[in-house]
């Protein structure tokens, strides 16, 4: 038998975002975050999954001539004014959050990020998207943008992971999670669970892609990548339609042996909940995964020297 492994449970909740219309006020959208944040806390929640650009719309979607004409999206600090009520509310209860939001820094950076607070309302921690998708042009034909390449600089914090209940949290946003890269990086640190939120529109404007298919790809990635880097998953949806805008749900929390253990049913605030046994990594991370024990940096060359395809490369196969 393996060595003994302690338990460590996590009270791990998310609490998914209905729409976000253009008119509603951050203080209409911090409250419903507030009430989200009380029912998880009754469910047992010590950490809260918020989603990505939790305060706003999801304003990607729409073209400005003039960046400064979208800064009223963007938060010019963290916490705020407006978002006060959810730090002290979280403080009040004891419960930890992660929250995805627009930032603009005092030196004019703007960035699709998210922070860790902890259960005494402290930031404990930073991200700042990495993988942007979409495009920077104005796409004058398409039914909607996907302008993140036009609204935010790609993140200059790394993936980073950050210790908090006794627990080490890695944090990435929406796109990040499709790319394999993200969790690796996070799990070489000895990350135990990663939090991230999303706003994954429905429609796909390059292809007709089967509506099922953003649903289905979505949960792939989560519980491939759960699995392989033996990681609890949360992740948080902003969903619903947006003034119309129609964005997925199917917000989960997975385990590190790439099970669902928890999904919304609807398109709108939700919270689920789940008590993570944080040992439940360990045993993955001890066998199957065992980096230290299996993996060959030697021949993994290409994947940080190369960022497209290229020729394949000579394989020395005759000299023996
Ligand atoms: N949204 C989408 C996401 O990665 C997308 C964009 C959807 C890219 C489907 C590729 C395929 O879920 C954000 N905000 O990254």
């Amino acid at each position: 038998m393996s060595k003994s492994i302690s338990k460590h449970m996590l009270g791990l909740a998310v609490a998914q975002m209905g729409p976000i219309h253009l008119a509603d006020t951050r203080e209409s959208v911090v409250a419903r975050m507030v009430a989200l944040l009380r029912e998880a806390k009754g469910r047992g929640a010590e950490m809260v999954v918020f989603p990505e650009l939790a305060l706003t719309t999801f304003f990607p979607r729409y073209w400005v001539e003039q960046l400064a004409d979208a800064d009223h999206y963007y938060e010019k600090s963290m916490p705020n004014q407006a978002v006060q009520p959810l730090f002290d509310e979280a403080r009040r209860l004891s419960v930890g959050f992660y929250l995805g939001y627009a930032e603009l820094t005092p030196q004019g950076h703007r960035y699709n990020a998210s922070v860790l607070v902890d259960r005494s309302g402290h930031v404990t921690g930073k991200y700042r998207k990495i993988h942007l998708p979409g495009h920077a042009d104005h796409k004058m034909n398409a039914p909607f943008q996907h302008l993140e390449k036009y609204y935010f600089e790609v993140g200059n914090l790394g993936f980073g992971v950050f210790e908090a209940m006794e627990t080490r949290f890695g944090m990435c946003i929406c796109n990040d999670r499709r790319w394999p890269e993200t969790y690796r990086v996070m799990a070489l640190q000895g990350a135990e669970v990663v939090l991230l939120g999303y706003n994954t529109p429905l429609v796909n404007i390059h292809w007709n892609e089967p509506a099922h298919l953003r649903t289905s790809t979505h949960l792939l990635v989560l519980r491939a990548n759960a699995y392989e880097n033996g990681v609890w998953v949360a992740a948080a949806a902003k969903c619903g339609a947006e003034d119309g805008h129609e964005m997925i749900g199917s917000s989960v929390i997975v385990a590190p042996s790439g099970e669902i253990v928890a999904r919304t049913l609807t398109e709108e605030d939700e919270v689920i909940c789940a008590m993570a046994d944080l040992s439940l990594g360990e045993f993955f991370r001890e066998h199957v995964f065992n980096f230290a024990r299996h993996r060959r940096p030697e021949h993994y060359g290409l994947i940080v020297e190369r960022t497209g395809a290229g020729e394949p490369l000579p394989v020395r196969w005759r000299d023996e």
